[in-house]
């Protein structure tokens, strides 16, 4: 071999060494990088949002006009968190029709707006309650005839301006008295009979033939004789062919008394072919409240979300307000406080991470939902 083909014998030799080398070292760079991302991504929480959306079940939250329009915090929870909006009180009789005939949209409006740009469901809360009633219809005096005009003027207005946009309505809210179980004697009641349940149902489904047409009820999670009278009164019901489509069971509790059979509960309402919701969840602590307390509350929110999703035909989890700061609590039950997942200044709390490991969990029995009713 001459010294030139040496040369050249041991530069091919050398090219292909440094071929190797950097094919080595890409090699390597290239599993170091899955070694080091893979677990970062598994362990990176994926948001509320897309959780939910492996559920196929709605996260949802109570908003109010006020704050929706002029805190850009507010804003920024709700679009990162939820999947679903419901309006505390702005879609209620004594906000949409203050005066016979005189109809404000502003708040509807702008809530389903909102919730339209950032692709958000609406559900409709609510049509027939006894209270935030304005003082015209309470203190009216009303034959049937007139308060059943009365009442499809509204519900026409209200749903028909809707129709398509929201997909479910709160048609009866807390048909039962406080502890049960006895049916309410509203304004309703005493006008129309027992039979104002029926009819307004049958109404609202002729007015938007689509939407999804619920029941709503407190203290109805753990079973009991109002639970008991609501499923006799929903099983009367369907019988009769009138177009329920669903329970909402609001889950207003105590930290410490989510009760462990709410799932059961449930069920005895999807085995009549209905769907349900938990619709107005929150958790109220008593004062003081400190770091146990809020694991103990995470550790319900979890219990109460894992609930749903052990129902095929649970569609909706909705917490009842987006912070501490917003809470109806302790207005209403003084005392209490801390109830929702975020804090007075917009801080996740414990609560978040209940939520998150609940619906972080591998699907179980859950199927998708019908989109549209049966009945
Ligand atoms: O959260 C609502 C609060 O701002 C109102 O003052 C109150 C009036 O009764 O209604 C609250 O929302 C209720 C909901 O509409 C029906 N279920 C019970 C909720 C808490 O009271």
């Amino acid at each position: 071999m001459t010294a030139q083909e040496t040369w050249h014998a041991l530069t091919r030799g050398r090219g292909a060494l440094i071929t190797a080398a950097i094919l080595c070292a890409l090699i390597f760079l290239a599993t170091a990088t899955l070694v080091l991302t893979l677990p970062e991504q598994e362990q990176t929480p994926r948001g509320l949002p897309q959780l939910a959306h492996t559920h196929d079940i709605e996260l949802g939250v109570a908003v109010a006009v006020n704050p929706l329009v002029n805190d850009n915090q507010y804003r920024s929870v709700v679009t990162e968190h939820y999947t679903s909006v419901t309006a505390e009180n702005t879609m209620k009789w004594v906000n949409v029709q203050p005066q016979r005939h005189t109809f404000d949209w502003s708040g509807p409006d702008t809530i389903v707006g909102f919730a339209e740009r950032n692709g958000l469901d609406v559900h409709g809360h609510t049509l027939l309650w006894h209270n935030q009633l304005p003082a015209w219809l309470a203190q009216g005096s009303w034959t049937p005839d007139e308060l059943h005009q009365v009442m499809r003027e509204h519900m026409q207005a209200l749903m028909g301006r809707y129709q398509g946009r929201v997909t479910s309505w709160d048609v009866i809210n807390e048909p039962f008295q406080d502890t049960g179980p006895r049916l309410r004697q509203n304004l309703w009641y005493q006008v129309l009979g027992e039979d104002y349940i029926a009819q307004a149902l049958t109404m609202a489904h002729q007015i938007d033939p689509q939407a999804k047409l619920y029941i709503n009820e407190f203290g109805i999670e753990g079973g009991g004789p109002k639970t008991d009278a609501l499923h006799r009164l929903a099983t009367h019901l369907l019988d009769q062919g009138v177009p329920l489509h669903g329970i909402g069971f609001q889950g207003h509790f105590i930290q410490g008394n989510v009760p462990e059979n709410m799932a059961q509960q449930m069920r005895r309402f999807t085995d009549l072919g209905l769907e349900v919701s938990l619709s107005e969840l929150d958790i109220r602590i008593p004062e003081p409240v400190d770091e146990t307390d809020l694991q103990q509350q995470a550790h319900e929110y979890e219990q109460a979300i894992q609930a749903c999703l052990e129902v095929p035909e649970c569609v909706r989890v909705s917490v009842w307000g987006v912070s501490d700061q917003h809470s109806w609590i302790p207005e209403w039950f003084p005392g209490y406080t801390a109830a929702l997942p975020f804090d007075d200044s917009y801080t996740p709390k414990p609560a978040l991470d209940g939520m998150t490991t609940a619906l972080s969990r591998t699907p179980s029995n859950r199927r998708p939902h019908q989109p549209h009713p049966t009945h």
